[in-house]
């Protein structure tokens, strides 16, 4: 027999012989009613568990981790309020259909075995994944990378308290809500997950208001890998502004008061506490795994003695709430509904092609109120002298920098938020002056931990902040690389494009910095952008193309919901000439706040036919170097500036280059893995030209003289392109 069999087997012996395991009586503030309540929703849970190993068992189902164990979360449910934000461990069934009881017109069995079923009626997901969810009920579903939702939970604690200062048009959190965020005992130690903490405590330390309420399900294992006795209590008793609870989750009565006491404290002191709650977990980790095999048998029947749902039998009873027949036969019924509803729902039907799979990659476009942008005296007390400056060719990051400001007039619910961003301005002082002009409230300054500073951009996000984080330098966006991939990319398409992180992410780099080097300051890859289904990614490769792709970037987020990264090329910001010194050929005028560049609109200078060079950032500066030299060859070139680099614009692209006789890739990021390998891919596939690619080398980039040697030049491009379309030089 399997476990989860001997479980159910137990608890119909053990009830019916009233041989039910001691403990504490029934204390604390847990009405009758909502007891009987918080056992029909473990019930509930378990029979769920148990039909979806019956439905994996007849190919009807497919991913079967379970709750069996956790019940006692639906206690932690009823002392929640339905609009306060849950961010859920993969365990808490029990808590979300306690959630559904509180909330009307829910159906969660049906739902729950659609997602099971991945039937495409799922109400979460559209049968993309067996996952915990529910617009209805606040719950944004979660993918399964262990704490990667920590951080976007203290981001949306966060947005609480910033949209009672300044309320953006789509906000969707009650001022007076909470955030609630779940997760295990193993998972508490993810360095993800301390940095959550971590940045929860800074920040509440400072007594800026953070609101939520971390989670711990300690059922003292993580797989087979157990966690020391007391580590949880040990790590958690004592942080700096986190405020610890505990209760024992086998315990409706102890679990109720307890988590009522923790958001009683979050709710009125607007800061963080964790909540321990001491939970054993049946049937092992999920489906194939036998916990048997690393685990003493003692052991695990010792856990399975202590079943919360027979703890709830006993203390139901003793509280005279529900006697035992009463306790049994909910439970019986419980499972018999749940096999007649189970079986209809794994008729319903499943996606079957990629479009439907992909439906939701990218999320609804959502209304927004129409922006006639800022008043000529709200720039001018914004701009000052700037204005002034406007009439004069300038240099790139100071047209992003008044781009940024136009867009922050414009568009009250934009937030920045980044390290250095606000007093210091920027590294490269990219973001001068805006505090000043907008407030710290929203130019963040905030603590050094990139995947916070991505978390605090999702979950602002998702209480309508359009957030535009900034990551210092790209080399420092590899560490927190999945709060893009794994996490914000991802939310449209598991939640069937009902929940979205809209934002516009600026970064710092590409290689070609003279004075400041090495490869943490010039990192020149961007494969894993590139891949993420859904993400656009765009680089500038001169200040007023910057300015004008920045307002379609944030125009992409505020109304299409889009992730979007902006990288913006180091090397260029500072960038005056273009030929000679003192030639100014690669500054601009502030282009008019009305000019925008669409996406996937290429740039096209130049109407040669013997060939095209296609490239980007610092490569279409190089490239526009190199010019005079090919030109002089007698070959008639062109320059096509890609600008967005994925997804890439193909139409746009091959328009760009019609009637050229020969393209030439120039890439600054690596051979490998880097963007030629798609444009060769693609122009082979629509087009007669010949072909030939110019990139940089397999490698890290140097400090010191030889800052550029592994990547294009100017005299390189040259030299590429008179091979290949065979200049009379
Ligand atoms: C980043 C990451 N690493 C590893 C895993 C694989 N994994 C899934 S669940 C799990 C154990 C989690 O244990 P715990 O946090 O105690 O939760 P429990 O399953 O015990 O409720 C692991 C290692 C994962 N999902 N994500
Ligand atoms: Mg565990």
């Amino acid at each position: 027999m399997d476990r989860a069999a001997i479980v159910h087997e137990n608890f119909l012996r053990r009830v019916a012989a009233g041989a039910l395991p001691p403990g504490n009586p029934p204390a604390g503030p847990l009405a009758p009613e909502q007891a009987v309540s918080v056992f029909r929703s473990g019930c509930l849970s378990r029979a769920l568990d148990r039909k979806s190993r019956s439905m994996q068992a007849a190919g009807q189902g497919f991913y079967t981790i379970g709750s069996s164990g956790h019940e006692g979360l639906a206690a932690v449910a009823a002392a929640l309020r339905p609009t306060d934000m849950a961010f859920l461990h993969y365990r808490d069934a029990a808590f979300q259909i306690q959630r559904g009881e509180q909330v009307p017109g829910q159906s969660m069995a049906w739902d729950m075995l659609l997602s099971f079923a991945c039937s495409s009626e799922d109400p979460i997901s559209g049968g993309r994944h067996k996952v915990l969810g529910s617009k209805a009920l606040n719950i944004p579903p979660q993918t399964s990378t262990i704490a990667s939702h920590l951080p976007k939970a203290v981001g949306a604690a966060y947005a609480i308290g910033a949209a009672r200062r300044h309320r953006p048009e789509h906000a969707e959190m009650p001022d007076d809500s909470i955030v609630y965020c779940s997760f295990g005992d193993a998972s508490a130690n993810h360095s993800t997950a301390q940095g959550a903490f971590n940045t929860a405590g800074w920040t509440a330390f400072q007594s800026v208001p953070l609101p939520i309420l971390f989670c711990c399900e300690d059922n003292g294992i993580g797989i087979s890998t157990k966690t020391p006795k007391g580590w949880i209590a040990a790590n958690f008793r004592a942080r700096p502004d986190i405020k610890y609870f505990a209760c024992d989750g086998l315990d409706i009565y102890d679990t109720y008061a307890t988590a009522q006491a923790a958001a009683a404290y979050v709710r009125t002191r607007r800061k963080p506490a964790f909540l321990h709650v001491r939970t054993v977990r049946l049937y092992g980790h999920a489906g194939a795994d036998v916990a048997t095999s690393y685990l003493p048998k003692a052991e695990v029947e010792a856990d399975e003695a202590n079943d919360p749902l027979l703890h709830s039998v006993r203390l139901l009873s003793e509280a005279g709430a529900l006697d035992t027949d009463q306790a049994l036969r909910i439970y019986q019924e419980t499972n018999a509904r749940v096999e007649r509803v189970g079986d209809a729902a794994a008729t319903r039907p499943h996606l079957r092609t990629a479009a439907e799979v992909m439906a939701s990659l990218i999320p609804p476009k959502r209304a927004c109120k129409p922006s006639n942008g800022p008043t000529a005296e709200a720039r001018v007390t914004a701009f000052g002298g700037d204005l002034k400056a406007m009439e004069e060719p300038q240099i790139m990051s100071r047209l992003i920098n008044w781009a940024l400001t136009d867009l922050m007039l414009a568009h009250p619910e934009i937030a920045m938020m980044g390290e250095d961003v606000g007093r210091k301005g920027g590294v490269y002082g990219v973001t001068q002056k805006l505090q000043q002009r907008f407030g710290p409230d929203r130019m963040i300054d905030t603590l050094l931990d990139e995947q916070s500073i991505l978390g605090l951009a999702i979950g602002m996000a998702q209480n309508g902040f359009v957030p535009m984080p900034e990551i210092q330098f790209l080399a420092y966006l590899h560490n927190a690389e999945d709060q893009l991939r794994g996490e914000a990319a991802t939310l449209p398409f598991f939640s069937d494009g009902q929940y979205s992180n809209p934002m516009v992410v600026r970064i710092a780099g590409l290689g070609y910095q003279k004075g400041f080097g090495g490869h943490f300051h010039n990192d020149n890859s961007v494969a894993v952008l590139r891949d993420i289904p859904g993400l656009i990614l765009a680089v500038p490769s001169n200040g007023a193309d910057a300015a004008k792709m920045l307002r379609e970037c944030v125009r992409l987020a505020r109304e299409e919901n889009r992730v979007v990264v902006f990288l913006e090329p180091i090397a260029l910001y500072p960038m005056r000439d273009l030929h000679a010194a003192k030639d100014g050929g690669w500054m601009q005028r502030y282009p008019d706040p009305s000019e925008v560049i669409p996406l996937g609109e290429v740039g096209c200078e130049g109407r040669g036919t013997d060939l095209a060079i296609v490239t980007f950032g610092n490569g279409t500066y190089l490239s526009h170097q190199a010019l005079p030299e090919i030109e002089s060859a007698g070959i008639k070139a062109r320059v096509v500036d890609l600008r967005w680099l994925s997804p890439l614009p193909r139409a746009a692209l091959d328009a760009a280059v019609a009637g050229c006789s020969n393209i030439l890739i120039v890439d600054e990021t690596r051979r490998s893995g880097g963007v030629a390998e798609a444009l060769m891919a693609h122009f082979h596939e629509s087009s007669e030209a010949k072909l030939a690619r110019l990139t940089a080398e397999d490698s890290f980039i140097a400090t010191g003289p030889a800052y550029a040697a592994t990547m294009p030049s100017r005299d390189s491009i040259a030299r590429a392109a008179i091979a290949l379309a065979g200049g009379d030089a």
